[in-house]
């Protein structure tokens, strides 16, 4: 659409831009760029017109749209550019990454204000109300054997860590293997789900919901979720937080691709891992008992000492439990 287009010039810009200057570049009429630029407005971007200077966007951090998402990744320099499939409303990124992905040959990422029917794990329901937080699903498609792609959880929590602490300046935490908590609650969760053939993974899609600006949550969750804006007291905008996990998520696939393990991640991951060194309680369906976090091995499967045994737990059935908290 002709207003995407004008939104990228105006938000890669930064000062004025000229009607004629971007009449020129996209091949349209004044009329159509003024055109363009009341839509924006009317969507609620801010966009001064000044005489002999031009158009000016002030950045609105509450709108997210493919645009935005997409300037700001060419700011991020990501080594790979997925495609960006923006929606206001949607039932599950997931979902909607799974179908369109037979369609799409190269890497997408799907994103959207809000979901109607957000999944956790296991049949669990994400809770994902607009305007408020960042729901959005990655697909890729690794040559790599299919046990090894719930080690692509672990990457995507460790990048969306990085983002976080890149724009906030906090170090959030991993509860192994998927849920990033900040001072004991929980402000993401990560859903991995892939495909595969008899050729081995057709592709992989990273599923990451992150409250960002809630100020209030479910009665079932209340006590246990928290948001980035309730734990910071900062606002920070959605494209750029999406666009830096983007950017990390990349980097350490590239690092993970070289062993096809987590070994040169393993001590990233670490030093992010919850209750490491602490007692916790694994939830095992065959039976609950205690232990005590060790770390993560080459596999990303949990490391845990019980009963002075060192066991390898892997992540599927069995949940962790922080004996205080998470
Ligand atoms: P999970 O099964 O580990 O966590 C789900 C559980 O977390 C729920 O049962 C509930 O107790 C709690 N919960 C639900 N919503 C929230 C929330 N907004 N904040 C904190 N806690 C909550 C974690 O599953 C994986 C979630 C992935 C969500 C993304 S959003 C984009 C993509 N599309 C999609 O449908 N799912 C993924």
């Amino acid at each position: 659409m002709l207003k995407d287009e004008v939104l990228k010039i105006l938000l890669s810009s930064g000062s004025h831009v000229s009607g004629q200057d971007i009449s020129n570049k996209l091949g349209v009429s004044r009329t159509a760029v003024w055109k363009a630029v009341t839509v924006l407005k009317n969507d609620g971007y801010d966009i001064e017109s000044v005489n002999n200077k031009g158009y000016l966007l002030t950045r609105n951090k509450s709108i997210l749209n493919e645009a935005e998402i997409e300037t700001c990744m060419h700011l991020y320099n990501c080594k790979v550019f997925p495609k960006v499939l923006y929606f206001d409303s949607i039932d599950s990124t997931n979902t909607y990454a799974k179908k369109a992905a037979d369609s799409i040959p190269s890497d997408f990422l799907v994103v959207a204000d809000t979901q109607t029917l957000g999944r956790g794990r296991l049949g669990r329901s994400w809770s994902s109300p607009s305007s408020t937080g960042i729901y959005m699903s990655l697909c890729i498609r690794p040559n790599i054997s299919l046990e090894k792609a719930s080690m692509i959880t672990l990457i995507m929590a460790t990048a969306i860590c990085d983002a976080i602490e890149e724009l906030y300046h906090i170090s959030p935490l991993i509860k192994w293997p998927n849920d990033i908590v900040i001072n004991s609650k929980k402000i993401c969760g990560i859903l991995t789900e892939m495909s595969c053939d008899m050729d081995g993974i057709k592709y992989i899609i990273s599923g990451v919901g992150i409250n960002v600006y809630d100020t209030s949550f479910p009665d079932d969750i209340k006590d246990t979720a928290s948001s980035l804006l309730l734990e910071t007291g900062t606002k920070k905008d959605r494209a750029k937080i999406i666009s830096s996990a983007i950017y990390h998520f990349y980097e350490d696939l590239d690092t993970f691709m070289q062993t096809e393990d987590m070994s040169a991640l393993k001590s990233k991951y670490e030093s992010r891992l919850a209750n490491i060194g602490r007692e916790v309680m694994i939830l095992d369906p065959k039976g609950e008992y205690p232990a005590t976090a060790l770390g993560i091995d080459e596999t990303g499967a949990l490391l845990v000492n019980a009963n002075g045994k060192v066991k390898r737990v892997i992540s599927g059935e069995v949940s962790v439990r922080g004996i205080y908290g998470y």
